[in-house]
């Protein structure tokens, strides 16, 4: 079984993962083996569809590793599969309302608290438990998060951060920046950017919810724990190999 996720985000020190993009089991497994706490497949804007997804995962959960799946959009159908196939976390991009933080709840966890659909096989094999004990744990051992990257959002921060069994907001720093008229979301100190990730930081602190962030650098990595993010996306496997391949290219300048 993997790592008590619930219980090790509890702590102050932040949880970093990877974010895959690319679809394929066998390099699940390697990112897998990179030195981040869990592994995120985007299903929004990467490439691996539901049938990917299936064989990605016993690849990382098998070390261990939380599978943390941020969805196509907060659609319940969406939700329930991304659980049913062995994901630790939902994060549900675009969540502009209560309402539909409360609908991303509903959907993610089992009577009596919502209305979870039973039937997730790979969730039972990746649990390495057995259904009924599956069932006693699922709405403890899973969490959701919502996704803050619009003006709308903002502007229903605090009713969001007090839904019920909502586990953890999470910043899109791109689309934030776009929605407040910025671009894309590079420099993180705009003042406007800066108060709304910090207002967004304060409304999941002062509902007990997990303060989360795409980083995807370690600048915007450092930015994110500064104002006391826990749970931050550190790099895409698509950076990972821009980066390493840049490390060597330097070498090989030197030879
Ligand atoms: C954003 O920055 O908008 C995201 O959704 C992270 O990929
Ligand atoms: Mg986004």
């Amino acid at each position: 079984m993997s790592v008590d996720l619930r219980a090790r985000l509890a702590k102050s020190e932040p949880f970093y993962f990877s974010w895959m993009t690319l679809p394929g089991a066998i390099v699940a497994g390697q990112v897998a083996r990179l030195p981040y706490e869990g592994v995120c497949i985007d299903m929004q804007h990467g490439l691996a569809g539901f049938t990917d997804v299936a064989s990605m995962s016993p690849a990382i959960t098998q070390t261990g590793k939380p599978l943390i799946l941020r969805i196509l959009w907060n659609d319940p159908g969406l939700v329930g599969q991304a659980l049913d196939a062995g994901a630790s976390v939902v994060i549900a991009p675009m969540v502009n309302t209560a309402n539909q933080a409360q609908a991303l709840v509903k959907a993610a966890k089992y009577a009596p608290q919502g209305m979870r659909s039973w039937g997730g096989y790979a969730a039972v094999q990746a649990a390495g438990v057995v259904p009924a004990d599956y069932l006693k744990e699922a709405n403890r051992r899973t969490m959701v998060f919502a996704m803050i990257e619009t003006e709308e959002a903002l502007g229903n921060l605090d009713a969001i951060a007090a839904t019920p069994g909502l586990d953890g907001l999470f910043v899109g720093p791109n689309d934030l920046s776009i929605s407040l008229g910025f671009g894309l979301g590079k420099d993180l100190k705009i003042p406007k950017l800066e108060a709304a990730i910090k207002s967004i930081a304060a409304a999941a602190k002062k509902n007990g919810l997990v303060p989360g962030a795409f980083g995807g650098s370690p600048q915007a990595c450092a930015v994110f724990a500064g104002h006391g993010f826990r749970f931050i996306a550190a790099a895409t496997d698509v950076g990972l190999m821009a980066a390493g391949a840049k490390a060597l290219q330097d070498q090989m300048a030197e030879i």
